[in-house]
């Protein structure tokens, strides 16, 4: 029923003098720290942002499983096949927990995957881009999820409590998945010269759009600041990408690749003379054309999604019809007690 306001308004913050008293009321409840749940009463746009947010995130973990379920079968040993294969697997179920946590907000899963086929809402941008070779499955667990757990780590801490408590579970998984790519890449990168090339290719190539996961440049995005004031966020897109890059260059350094990037320089006077990693901006245009659907993938990423959901038909059908002679049953065998 809210299907159709998942396209929210965007920039600036709704002035406190401006809002109804039940607007300020549920503000203060933020202020103060208290999750919202379910049942509560919440503003029109928080729930529409809310079902943007946490349904593009489940959308994500999704398709997210195509680039890396790719090579399920090529993986170069036993043990990397079952390891690849579970981490794919607790994709599917974090992409479950999140599409669980938004239906709590009025939206079914089945609207939100509509949605999704029909081009009205996104997923991550990062899973646009091609998984070329073994590197890329280490680098994607490395880098890709290593950006998705920065950012995760602080929606535990989100203002909605169904969204926060399926972050917990899913943070830890996460933290394996990152283990798992960098341990691949610690492989890779002592092997052989030509194994030591494709890490370094994959981290070429990875690196810019892992940047671009964590959304736009603060200026040019459009719901940080509502959506920092409602805590549905927590941290702006720049100091999450920021410590992306400074946990991740002495991981480069580690490995002994090059940096991807001849501008990632420790610069000390950053972060008020904390000090931080200077850095090149990524290509914002073709980040927007990612997201338009120009990417190299798009297509073929809607297109796998939309016939396992069609070809999946037969399954739902069957499932629905055996729960509903299971019902019946039941029912009968209370009428006859
Ligand atoms: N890709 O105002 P902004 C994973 C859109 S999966 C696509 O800054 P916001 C994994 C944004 O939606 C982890 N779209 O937006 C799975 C908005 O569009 P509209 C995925 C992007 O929401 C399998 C517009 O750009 N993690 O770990 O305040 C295997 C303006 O942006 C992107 C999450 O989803 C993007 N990268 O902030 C392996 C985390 N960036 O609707 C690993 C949850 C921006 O106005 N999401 N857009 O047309 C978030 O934290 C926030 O939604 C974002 C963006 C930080 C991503």
């Amino acid at each position: 029923m809210y299907a159709q306001m998942v396209k929210t308004a965007g920039h600036g913050i709704k002035p406190r003098d401006r809002m109804t008293p039940q607007e300020r009321a549920f503000q203060d409840r933020i202020d103060a720290g208290e999750k919202i749940e379910p049942k509560d009463w919440m503003p029109d746009e928080y729930r529409a942002t809310l079902i943007r947010q946490i349904g593009q995130h489940a959308h994500s973990e999704i398709v997210g499983q195509l680039p890396e379920g790719n090579w399920i079968t090529r993986a170069p040993t036993l043990e990397r096949k079952a390891i690849l294969l579970a981490k794919v697997q607790d994709e599917a179920g974090h992409g479950l927990y999140l599409y669980s946590a938004c239906e709590t907000l009025g939206v079914s899963r089945d609207e939100l995957i509509a949605m999704l086929h029909a081009g009205k809402m996104k997923y991550s941008s990062i899973f646009n881009y091609p998984t070329l070779n073994w590197a890329d499955i280490g680098a994607v667990g490395w880098l890709v999820d290593g950006a998705a757990i920065m950012n995760q780590v602080q929606l535990q801490k989100t203002s909605y409590g169904p969204y926060a408590r399926a972050m917990v579970r899913i943070c830890k998984e996460e933290s394996f998945h990152q283990r798992q790519g960098f341990s691949i890449m610690m492989k890779m990168a002592a092997g052989t010269p030509a194994q030591k090339r494709m890490a370094q290719d994959a981290l070429n190539r990875l690196w810019f759009p892992s940047l671009m996961m964590f959304g736009p440049p603060d200026k040019d995005s459009a719901h940080t600041a509502q959506s920092m004031a409602w805590k549905i966020k927590i941290n702006t897109n720049d100091e999450l990408r920021q410590r992306f890059v400074d946990q991740t260059v002495p991981q480069i350094d580690y490995l002994g690749l090059e940096r991807p990037d001849p501008d990632l320089k420790w610069n000390p006077d950053k972060a008020d003379g904390k000090g931080g990693f200077d850095y090149s901006d990524p290509d914002w245009a073709e980040f927007f054309a990612v997201l338009k659907g120009n990417g190299p993938c798009n297509t073929d990423r809607m297109k796998a999604r939309v016939d396992a959901w069609e070809q999946g038909a037969w399954v739902r059908d069957g499932l629905s019809a055996h729960a509903a002679k299971r019902a019946a049953r039941s029912a009968q065998q209370t009428a006859a007690q």
